[in-house]
């Protein structure tokens, strides 16, 4: 066979490959074989210097055309299995774009913060500063600040855990109290203030109880404070926080750190004050406890009971949002279940 007829062969041979090529390495592989350096187009024009000279240019002529066109032939079949290749992504791939979103879940703040922040507003309204006290506390401040010297019965109600003889984690917001008391300069002005924070008991846990609650303090010592202002003030946080109709009602209480001491209730805010199950038919519905600070407080403090008087309560707003959203269970408010928290995801 001549040299041309074979490079005959060799063009349609290869060709017909490259036409049947079903992917783009396959491609490669002929492209390499067929037009590489160690392909036989390269052999027979290395052949060549055994033709005539009247030959050579002839052949030579001829294969360059055979490269040429195989070396197009092997551009447009790469050409069209790049496009076969990009039509398959974008038909797999497709994005159907009128699809609704997928949601990105958005958190909010816990229901007890809420009414913790609600409060506070509340009483920043009225020029109270909003003081932070510590989780640790002291036996001295957390009970014998608070007239609760070391043997007094009244400790049993609010027994907690010990880190130490002396160090424990508060069982109310109390201790603050003497804290702020002691540091306060008067001739800036009287003192105002609320704590809220969490506390801590020994209590066991169930429905109503949980050894783990908040609690926030209120203190105002000036000269002149007296129930009246107590009372006051109280009426218009609860008027506040359960409707402009609300009215309040103090009952006697006792508490070591105030003298007189009060429980005070407000007027239950679904039934108005008839009768129904969240007041459990009195009309009213207790919601923290209260009273004149004693004035051996003061004076542990440092404050002249003689000159000075004040008042303080401490509320409980677990319990008020028990009341306020129909929650039968503390124990719900801390046990991070998404389903019940995100009910209360406010704005
Ligand atoms: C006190 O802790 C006083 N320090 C409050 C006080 C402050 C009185 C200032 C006078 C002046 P008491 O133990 O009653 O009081 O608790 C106050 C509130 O905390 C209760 O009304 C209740 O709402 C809440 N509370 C008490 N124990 C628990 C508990 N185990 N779980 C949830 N809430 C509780």
């Amino acid at each position: 066979m001549s040299l041309k007829d074979k490079l005959e062969v060799l063009k349609n041979e290869t060709s017909k490959k490259i036409q049947a090529a079903a992917d783009l390495a396959t491609l490669n592989q002929i492209r390499v074989e067929t037009l590489g350096k160690k392909g036989p187009i390269t052999e027979v024009l290395r052949g060549m210097k055994d033709l005539s000279a009247e030959e050579r240019p002839k052949v030579g002529a001829f294969a360059n055309e055979i490269r040429d066109y195989l070396t197009a032939a092997v551009e447009t079949k790469k050409t069209e299995l790049e496009q076969a290749v990009m039509d398959k992504a974008l038909a797999e791939e497709a994005i159907d774009v009128t699809l609704p979103g997928r949601q990105v879940p958005v958190g909010g703040r816990h229901v007890l913060t809420q009414i913790l922040e609600e409060i506070e507003d509340i009483f920043v309204g009225m020029g109270y500063q909003v003081i932070e006290g510590n989780e640790v506390e002291s036996d001295h401040y957390n009970f014998e600040r608070m007239n609760l010297p070391k043997d007094h019965p009244a400790r049993d109600m609010q027994d907690t855990f010990y880190i130490s003889e002396e160090t424990l984690i508060r069982t109310h917001t109390s201790p603050v109290q003497a804290r702020v008391m002691e540091k306060h300069d008067f001739s800036k002005g009287p003192l105002r203030m609320i704590s809220p924070g969490k506390v801590f008991r020994r209590d066991t846990d169930d429905a109503t109880h949980s050894h783990q609650f908040h609690q926030i303090e209120g203190l105002v010592v000036d000269k002149n404070v007296t129930m009246a202002d107590l009372k006051g003030t109280l009426e218009v946080m609860m008027q506040k926080m359960f409707g402009a109709d609300r009215k309040i009602r103090l009952r006697p209480s006792y508490f070591p750190f105030t003298e007189p001491s009060v429980e005070v209730d407000v007027s239950c805010f679904k039934c108005g004050g008839a009768g129904c199950n969240v007041c459990k038919y009195t009309g009213w519905i207790e919601i923290l406890g209260a009273g004149m600070v004693h004035p051996d407080v003061l004076s542990m403090s440092g404050i002249d009971p003689e000159e000075y008087s004040g008042f303080a309560f401490g509320i409980g707003p677990d319990r008020v949002a028990m009341l306020r959203y129909g929650v039968n269970d503390i124990r719900s408010f801390y046990q991070n279940d998404v389903r019940f928290l995100s009910q209360f995801k406010g704005e």
